[in-house]
């Protein structure tokens, strides 16, 4: 009889200590929504490339992206575009990548990027891969990233110009993006 009080008060106190841990990581993992990755087609030889995501904080606190991993990569990173006096470079994001609460950040060519390096295999269009993206909240994100070719990768914005853009017979070149 006490013996089995004392286990239930034994039981009742793990689940106490391990419940809130768990219950706040999976709650930011909840209300972290990836959406839309996409990874930049390499051609053999190619080392590095970069991909393309979608990221919404729905809970009521600031997270940032801290790290990113994909099995087909050595190495990741987050980076963006910077103007060194005229001439845009990329750079990684120090200490990560702010998403505040009730707010979408979307990585997009130009901009923010995951950059992919130490590449292990060539990726070709229409392939599909798991990335990771580590959150400083604890939340883990796995999400399937599909291969594009660079002239297919597109942005959330391009909504606002969809008649050039949800055309895909077109031959037009990624490069030819930046200039409308
Ligand atoms: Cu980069």
């Amino acid at each position: 009889m006490k013996c089995k009080e004392i286990m239930r008060a034994l039981i009742g106190l793990a689940v106490l200590l391990c419940l809130p841990a768990a219950m706040a990581s999976a709650a930011s993992s909840r209300n972290l929504e990836v959406s839309d990755v996409q990874i930049r087609a390499t051609a053999p030889g190619m080392t590095a490339t970069g991909g393309y995501v979608t990221i919404t904080n729905n809970s009521g606190k600031a997270d940032r992206l801290i790290a990113v991993r994909a099995s087909f990569a050595g190495m990741a990173d987050i980076h963006n575009m910077v103007n060194d006096d005229g001439v845009m470079k990329m750079r990684p994001v120090e200490g990560g990548l702010p998403i505040a609460a009730g707010q979408t950040v979307t990585l997009a060519p130009g901009g923010l990027h995951l950059m992919f390096m130490g590449l292990t295999s060539t990726l070709a269009p229409g392939d599909v891969h798991t990335v990771t993206l580590e959150f400083a909240s604890g939340a883990v994100k796995r999400a399937l990233g599909m291969v594009r070719s660079p002239a297919d990768i597109h942005s959330s914005d391009d909504a606002h110009r969809h008649d050039e853009k949800h055309d895909h017979s077109h031959g037009q070149k990624s490069e030819h993006k930046h200039d409308h």
